[in-house]
């Protein structure tokens, strides 16, 4: 009896392959695979990230910083500013000396000062002058070229405020002043050795 069951066995044709456990074990395999190339890229896009954000950070941090650092350099010259007698007017200081130079000695002061001698470009600058109700030498000149007058910053004069019959000292009147201080139309045109106060601008901020 037991001879036959193995006989019947062996000679039992072998079994057909289960064709659905197959596909089965394969999508298996293929979602494992998919879950750890997702893990993967999700890794790569976090780090990706990360690094992104921390650039991000030290890029605001470091702009901070440079706002802070330009905040007190402006506070340190705005006091210095103010204690040595400069005044503000639209955006620029002002200086006008206590003393009198020549042209030339007045501009030199203003450079030093880190400044120029004031340059007039509208009627309220203009107008800005006659408060200090004295002659103030200004940045203008025409001793490069006789008759074109320039201001110190190499553009050459637009708007003037002559006062009448001025300019009218030719060759020997090469350097510009504020004089008739109470009229709008104040300039002359005097000897740049003459000695006259002076007034100087300075621009805090480029
Ligand atoms: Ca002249
Ligand atoms: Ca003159």
């Amino acid at each position: 009896m037991q001879q036959m069951e193995v006989s019947d066995y062996v000679n039992e044709s072998p079994r057909p392959k289960q064709k659905g456990s197959g596909d089965a074990n394969q999508t298996e395999r293929r979602l494992c695979q998919m879950v750890i190339l997702s893990f993967g890229l999700l890794c790569v896009i976090q780090a990706i990230l990360n690094v992104s954000l921390r650039l991000t950070f030290s890029d605001v941090e470091a702009g901070f910083k440079n706002l802070t650092e330009e905040r007190d350099d402006l506070k340190r010259k705005l006091n210095n500013l103010a204690q040595g007698g400069w005044e503000h007017f639209r955006g620029r200081f002002y200086y006008s000396s206590s003393m009198e130079k020549t042209w030339q000695e007045s501009r030199d002061d203003c450079l030093q000062k880190g400044a120029d001698l004031m340059i007039i470009n509208s009627k309220e600058e203009q107008d800005f002058t006659r408060k200090y109700q004295k002659a103030l030498w200004i940045g203008l000149t025409d001793s490069e070229t006789e008759g074109t007058w320039k201001w110190v910053d190499g553009t050459p004069l637009k708007k003037s405020y002559w006062d009448s019959e001025e300019p009218n000292g030719g060759e020997s009147e090469n350097c510009g002043q504020i004089f008739h201080y109470d009229l709008e139309n104040s300039w002359n045109d005097e000897n740049c050795s003459s000695l006259v106060y002076w007034i100087c601008v300075m621009k805090v901020r480029p």
